[in-house]
């Protein structure tokens, strides 16, 4: 049985000719991949995420920072995505304008064939040098956390293609993220914390035009302030939304 704030968002999809997405860690979480907010665990349990991806992390200890995304690669190419990634896929099929905005940087909503994928931050399948933003080459067979790469063109240290705390958010990818807040009829923020920013404003861009903004989350923290919230994980509770909205989709 839907809940009445379901019905309510269900009928906003099905009216949507513009829907944007903004997903977090959170929706990966049913692949199995760890969120920020989740304790680092093992040999990482003595750090937080943001003490590890940042430039001054990355000079301060390489092969640390390194290792680190060696590990999280792995399992990003390990990692199936779930409902959660394949009911946006769906939804796709059937709205117009679907555009999805991730701070993901493991690439699963591209795995579930989604398309107008826009990664706020960067890829973690990507790699460049340090020093030059030179783009380098890294095959999975040779991706190891004791075989750190040096660039070919100018031998600084290779480094994972994401943005780190305190690095710009590369310009396009902004601006495009901004433009699919600001034209959307629905939102759906699906697995973030809002904390980081500047993707957290994008949720508050899309009310202020009136849009409706759905945050789909299991903890009632991220509630949004003039947002309507659906209390549950992605995997089972965006689903729901697209059966909903569409029953004869089934
Ligand atoms: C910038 C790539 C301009 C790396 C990431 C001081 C100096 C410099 C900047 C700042 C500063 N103070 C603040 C800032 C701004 C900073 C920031 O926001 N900091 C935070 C910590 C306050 N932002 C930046 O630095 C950005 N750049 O501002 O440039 C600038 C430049 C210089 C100086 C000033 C300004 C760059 C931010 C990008 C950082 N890179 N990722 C990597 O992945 O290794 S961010 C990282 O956090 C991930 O991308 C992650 O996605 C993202 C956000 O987290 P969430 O996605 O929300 O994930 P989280 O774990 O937090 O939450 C998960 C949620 O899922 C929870 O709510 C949970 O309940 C929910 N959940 C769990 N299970 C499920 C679920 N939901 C649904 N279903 C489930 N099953």
């Amino acid at each position: 049985m839907l809940s009445d704030t379901e019905m309510h968002v269900a009928q906003a999809l099905r009216q949507a000719k513009r829907v944007t997405v903004l997903s977090g860690a959170g929706i990966s979480a049913e692949s199995g991949l760890p969120t920020f907010r989740d304790p680092l665990t093992g040999y990482w349990s003595k750090f937080r995420p943001e003490d590890l991806a940042t430039p001054i992390a990355f000079r301060r200890n390489p092969e640390l920072v390194w290792r680190w995304y060696c590990e999280r690669r792995a399992a990003a190419r390990a990692a199936k995505p779930n409902p959660g990634h394949l009911a946006i896929t769906k939804l796709q099929s059937i709205v117009p304008a679907v555009t999805i905005v991730t701070q993901n940087v493991d690439g699963l909503h591209q795995s579930a064939s989604s398309t107008n994928v826009i990664e706020l931050h960067g890829s973690i399948h990507a790699t460049r040098c340090f020093d030059r933003d030179h783009v380098m080459e890294l095959n999975p067979e040779e991706d190891s956390p004791d075989r750190h790469p040096a660039c070919p063109l100018c031998g600084s240290l290779a480094r994972p293609g994401v943005v780190w705390f305190g690095e710009m958010l590369p310009e396009e990818a902004l601006a495009r993220s901004i433009s699919a807040a600001n034209e959307c009829d629905v939102m759906l923020v699906v697995g973030t914390s809002g904390i980081v920013q500047p993707a957290a404003s994008l949720g508050s861009r899309a009310l202020s035009h009136g849009a409706v903004v759905a945050v789909v989350n299991p903890d009632p923290r991220s509630v949004m302030t003039g947002g309507v919230f659906l209390e549950g994980p992605a995997g089972s509770m965006l689903p729901r939304l697209i059966d909903a909205a569409w029953p004869d989709s089934k």
